[in-house]
């Protein structure tokens, strides 16, 4: 089985992931894993941190030669801004962190909950994905995250095929697929800024070229849907998961929510074996496996719950009403979190395909992909 863990605080030594179950003979490009961690320091709204730190990963096992040997992958991301022995402890809890809850379940300080809850551990996991993502690519496998709503504000997607889809996110600041739209959503997060608040949004991530079969029907925790939405739900600040239509799919009749099933048999030879769905309702998971047409999650981040102007809190040693506690924070980190979603979500897309193909060896892999897909063309 192909999962991860991670370690580390925010201003620890640094930050990592130990990746087990990653299939042998898979090129790993440190290269393109700094990108996605250069990518998500960015994006407009973040705060100070990121002026400090130079994220990049450091492979300490598992790689020999630029190939994956079969064995775990530990990845470090090193923390540039490592002081924790320095830092004082919060007494005013913020509401919305895990300051409260958190130094009540381990009868700790605020500082010893509030470092590792962190959004900052989201650096090691986009290195992860984004390791994961050099298996998915001989697949054919790509995935794509972009910001779709900041607050207020719906920023339509302008149309156009995956790669295009790419270059106009990877040309806006919001990282979103309409770069038109940046003036208005920048002028939101100064707006924001100014009055010491902060601001959330919704994320898109897509994922093309699925095989048939990814996932189950038959047992509740290895369907790719509840998957998907757990390893969402588990990035820092996201409190809504939608597949497809999502929430929408409740108010509609069947009729206008299930994806007809047509046969083109001039795509037989690819991986829908001839099978148009024209329309993708189902965002890709029927009864927990892939249906080969794009997978299409969503994910609703709040604001950020650092700040400027604190909300109402209670300071812990007298027990007397004060504001919350404010440590240096972003005022937006939606496009951040695209990135984080996007990577999250390919690491258990690699995750399904080698349940599904076997996680021995990429050669492996990609025939006996060549072999289910002929079987069921045949059949
Ligand atoms: C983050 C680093 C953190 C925060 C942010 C995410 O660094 P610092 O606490 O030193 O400023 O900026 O985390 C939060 C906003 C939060 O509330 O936890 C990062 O690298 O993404």
């Amino acid at each position: 089985m192909l999962r991860y863990w991670t370690a580390g605080e925010s201003h620890g030594r640094g930050l990592i992931a130990l990746v087990d179950g990653f299939p042998a003979g898979v090129e790993i490009d440190v290269e393109q894993i700094n990108a996605e961690l250069v990518r998500r320091q960015g994006g407009y709204g973040r705060g100070g941190r990121q002026l400090i730190e130079d994220d990049h990963v450091e492979l300490l096992g598992g790689v020999w030669r630029g190939q994956s040997l079969g064995s775990p992958i530990a990845l470090l991301v090193p923390n540039k801004d490592f002081k924790i022995d320095e830092m004082d402890d919060l007494d005013r809890p913020r509401p919305g962190h895990g300051d409260l809850s958190g130094s009540r379940k381990h009868l700790s300080s605020v500082r010893a909950i509030l470092e590792r809850a962190s959004a900052r551990e989201t650096a090691v996991r986009v290195a992860a994905g984004a390791l994961a993502r050099q298996l998915l690519a001989p697949l054919g496998i790509e995935a794509l995250g972009y910001v779709v709503a900041l607050g207020p504000l719906e920023i339509a997607a302008k149309p156009g095929t995956l790669a295009e889809h790419r270059a106009l996110r990877d040309a806006s600041e919001i990282y979103s697929l309409n770069p038109d739209q940046d003036a208005e959503a920048i002028a939101l997060v100064d707006q924001c800024r100014d009055q010491g608040d902060t601001l959330g949004g919704v994320i898109e991530v897509r994922v093309e070229g699925v095989p048939f079969g990814l996932g189950t029907h038959a047992q509740w925790d290895q369907k790719l849907d509840g998957r998907l939405a757990q390893a969402v739900m588990a990035v820092q600040a996201i409190k809504g998961v939608e597949i497809g239509l999502g929430f929408k799919a409740a108010r509609r009749l069947g009729s206008q929510v299930h994806d007809p099933i047509r046969f083109d048999p001039a795509a037989a030879g690819g991986p829908t074996l001839g099978f148009a769905r024209p329309t993708n309702n189902a965002g890709g998971i029927e009864a927990g496996m892939t249906n080969s047409q794009p997978i299409v999650i969503r994910a609703a981040k709040k604001p950020i719950s650092t700040l400027a102007s604190p909300l109402e809190s209670v300071n812990l040693k007298t027990r007397r009403p004060e504001s919350a506690s404010y440590e240096r924070s972003d005022v937006c980190a939606v496009p951040a979190a695209s990135v984080v979603i996007e990577n999250v979500v390919a690491f258990e897309i690699a995750r399904a395909v080698v349940d599904k193909f076997g996680g021995d060896s990429l050669q492996e892999i990609l025939a006996r992909r060549e072999l289910f897909e002929r079987m069921a063309r045949e059949m």
